[in-house]
């Protein structure tokens, strides 16, 4: 059994939990991180010294960093359809995953810190709108690829989509003025079909 470490509200670890979904893997989710603590105990920094989560435990093997996992459970339990095996298609999706945590990740983590907790003394307006304009130019450039296929890697779900689920998902939750991005929207409503994403990434963006 795969035991998981990591609170229910993070956006790493619910990439973790609808991999598992799509590749129908039973796992254990310990609750850590933030109001859960445990991040902060010797144990925990035992298996991740970076003392975030998530944290996968699979029998004798420790591993952190999202997408690291994400891979690892594709490529150990049978995720060719979402992780293809053939270089050239792999390497599309793992473009992806990896734009998701230098370009995305940066790109919304203002936003969201300054919508949804901000810091005691407000948020600066004009700074918020320059983030959020920002985040738009960055959605942009996933609105034109989409016009070509339905999944940002190709024509099905792959690790891609699942590591930018979060973000969409909090971006049409912000209260603010969104450009019109057609296919972003639809491929948003393509992925809220998974029952992966329904169960995992549709609680309250906190
Ligand atoms: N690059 C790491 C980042 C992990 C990370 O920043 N996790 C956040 C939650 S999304 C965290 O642990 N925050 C502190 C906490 O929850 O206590 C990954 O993708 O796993």
């Amino acid at each position: 059994m795969l035991t998981i470490w990591g609170r229910a509200t993070s956006s790493n670890v619910q990439k973790v939990l609808w991999t598992c979904e799509e590749l129908s893997l039973a796992f254990e989710r310990m609750e850590a991180g933030r109001e859960h603590g445990q991040v902060d105990q010797d144990w925990y920094a035992a298996m991740n010294p970076n003392r975030l989560v998530p944290t996968l435990r699979d029998g004798e093997l420790i591993l952190w960093e999202s997408n690291t996992i994400m891979r690892y459970l594709a490529n150990r339990y049978g995720g060719a359809a979402l992780y293809p095996v053939e270089p050239g298609p792999r390497a599309l999706v793992e473009r992806w995953m990896d734009w998701q945590l230098s370009i995305l990740a940066p790109a919304i983590a203002p936003v969201f810190w300054g919508l949804i907790r901000p810091p005691a003394g407000g948020v600066d307006p004009a700074q918020l709108a320059g983030h959020v304009d920002r985040l738009a130019r960055t959605w942009a450039l996933v609105d034109r690829e989409l016009a070509q296929h339905p999944y940002v890697a190709g024509d099905r779900l792959s690790l891609a989509d699942i590591a930018m689920g979060n973000s969409v998902r909090r971006w049409y939750a912000f209260s603010f003025e969104r450009p019109d991005l057609p296919n972003l929207a639809a491929w948003y409503a393509r992925l809220g079909e998974r029952p992966g994403f329904r169960k995992h990434l549709m609680g309250p963006v906190v």
